[in-house]
């Protein structure tokens, strides 16, 4: 089958810009929300100073005082997740990904996915913005509780928490178009012979996390307008001196929020598997009961929301139930991990960076699982809740998730994007920088939780019960250690940046892998392929692995 895609000579305005290969919007998420990150990352970095050194200057932004301080942490916390994580683990990879590895050549509706990273685009545009405007960034955490976000500042138009929601709002659409692209182009365009269950994992972990964030948006959605209305018009439904009620703000959010865990944690998830087949050159132990686990975690996930609400006033019974459906999505979880350790059984490792990190990913999300625990049940969370603790417990999923995978993604498929191999040596220094200073940040978070320290305080020596000397010293700790994981990225972007050109050539299948983006060329011209392949079983034309133990196709057969 001929494409219509080799045609003219393309300026660099259409092909960069105005694009609507898969690819090259792809890459746009990719770049943009790398942008985003050292944006998230130098947030971060000022707050951990004030925390460590309150009131010194921090590096020409001198001191930050307590409204600044909320609102770099309330950023942070919004651009991470949702111009981060999303767009990067999402957008990124399945734009990238989806039409490579399902052998077609582009999205089923290319212009909708231009449009949808041009929303993105202005999403973010107007985030920076609401830094700059009067009154500041939004400074009421990035669940946005109400009274807090409802009316930040009485004297002043709350530009800063208005823009905040509006650009909220935009990314979602952006993510709505995304899913709808994502979920057609699935289940129209798999290269012929291709069935559900031959589809490659991470295609099916990020329609699923598409298909999860489309249904769980629509509440929060709602509650942004009557937030909204609220801001402005001070309608009141959120205010109990109207007659509102504060309290369903967090049931709005959290029906979002917690299937929002998996709405990025399913492509992590995803990446790893990829990554740990190839490189121990075994299939996925067990491709459909992953497969439906993480479908089951979906429709799971849509029923532990109100264990962040124990502390809210909701009546004990209620607890009880979603302390149960909490321990109970734990278990599909480690039901994962386990599957993904025993794909590294007998497998014939190479320790790649790439694969570095997708171990690093298992080893520090079970941490980040485990002590997830402690909060999912009412009776400890009721010490724990807005504790460091959570904090901690938190990071420890989402840099797993966020940063950890992203890392192994990009290592991996770097050569299918740039045609060119990154440093390998560069790649473990960046690793064993990032993962130790990691946990230097976290585990002194840990014991500054379990003591009994509370999160969203901007200087501590306001509180002396609290600024006991120990204390303060782990905070110092943590902050050196944010500094050594900022500095670890160097490494990285100068690697990222000069294997572009400088890099060992890749070839079309450098790692040997048997998933069909190999098959293209590296990187890919539009369209893809010269010719569109074929994914039937029997004389596996694309589906040899060479030096695997038990050389098979497609990588879901069960022995
Ligand atoms: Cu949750």
């Amino acid at each position: 089958m001929s494409n219509d895609h080799d045609h003219h000579e393309q300026s660099i305005w259409e092909k960069y810009i105005f694009s609507v290969d898969h690819k090259v919007i792809g890459m746009q998420y990719l770049f943009t929300g790398m942008l985003m990150a050292l944006i998230g990352g130098f947030f971060v970095y000022v707050f951990r100073m004030q925390l460590a050194f309150p009131g010194a200057e921090v590096l020409g932004w001198g001191i930050v005082n307590s409204a600044e301080y909320n609102a770099l942490v309330t950023n942070h916390g919004s651009i991470m997740i949702f111009w981060v994580a999303m767009p990067v683990l999402i957008a990124a990879f399945g734009n990238f990904l989806i039409p490579l590895m399902i052998g077609c050549d582009d999205m089923v509706f290319p212009r909708l996915n231009r449009l949808s990273y041009q929303i993105f685009l202005i999403s973010a545009l107007v985030l920076i913005a609401s830094f700059f405007v009067q009154g500041g960034g939004f400074g009421g955490a990035w669940t946005a509780y109400p009274p807090l976000s409802a009316n930040a500042n009485y004297n002043l138009t709350p530009w800063g928490s208005i823009l905040w929601l509006v650009a909220v709002a935009l990314e979602f659409v952006a993510f709505l178009m995304g899913g709808i692209n994502f979920i057609t182009t699935l289940m129209n365009s798999r290269a012929p012979g291709m069935k559900m269950y031959d589809i490659p994992i991470v295609v099916w972990m990020i329609v699923l996390a598409s298909i999860l964030f489309m249904a769980s948006v629509g509440p929060l959605i709602a509650g942004a307008i009557m937030l909204l209305l609220d801001q402005t018009m001070s309608i009141g439904f959120f205010d109990p001196a109207k007659g509102g009620d504060p309290v369903l703000w967090q049931h709005l959010f959290w029906f979002f929020g917690h299937p929002e865990v998996y709405v990025v944690l399913l492509p992590a998830m995803g990446i790893v598997a990829e990554v740990m087949t190839t490189f121990s050159r075994k299939k996925l132990f067990a491709y459909k009961t992953v497969l439906n686990t993480a479908i089951a975690t979906g429709i799971l996930s849509f029923f532990v929301w109100a264990h962040h609400q124990f502390v809210s006033g909701i009546d004990p019974r209620m607890a009880n139930i979603f302390t149960v459906t909490t321990v109970i999505i734990s278990i599909p979880i480690a039901e994962m991990c386990f599957v993904y350790i025993a794909t590294l059984y007998k497998g014939s490792i190479e320790f790649t960076t790439a694969m570095l990190f997708a171990l690093a990913f298992l080893v520090e999300f079970l941490l980040g699982g485990v002590t997830g625990i402690f909060l999912g049940a009412s009776g400890s969370d009721i010490y724990f809740h807005d504790t460091y603790f959570v904090l901690a417990h938190f990071h420890y999923t989402f840099v797993p998730i966020a940063i950890i995978s992203v890392f192994a993604a990009i290592y991996y498929w770097y050569p299918k994007m740039f045609g060119r191999l990154m440093n390998e040596t560069l790649g473990k220094i960046h690793f064993w920088g990032t993962v130790i200073s990691f946990n230097i940040i976290f585990i002194p978070l840990f014991i500054l939780g379990a003591s009994g320290q509370h999160r969203r305080i901007y200087n501590y020596e306001n509180f002396p019960q609290l600024a006991t000397d120990g204390m303060q010293n782990l905070r110092v700790v943590a902050t050196m250690g944010l500094i050594a994981m900022l500095v670890s990225q160097i490494p990285f972007l100068y690697n990222f940046v000069t294997s572009w050109k400088k890099g060992k050539i890749a070839g079309n299948n450098p790692w040997k892998a048997n998933t069909l983006e190999w098959v293209a060329t590296s990187p890919a011209p539009h369209g893809n392929f010269k010719e569109l392949p074929t994914c039937y079983r029997g004389p596996y034309e694309y589906g040899k692995m060479e030096g695997r133990k038990d050389d098979y196709w497609p990588q879901n057969e069960e022995s």
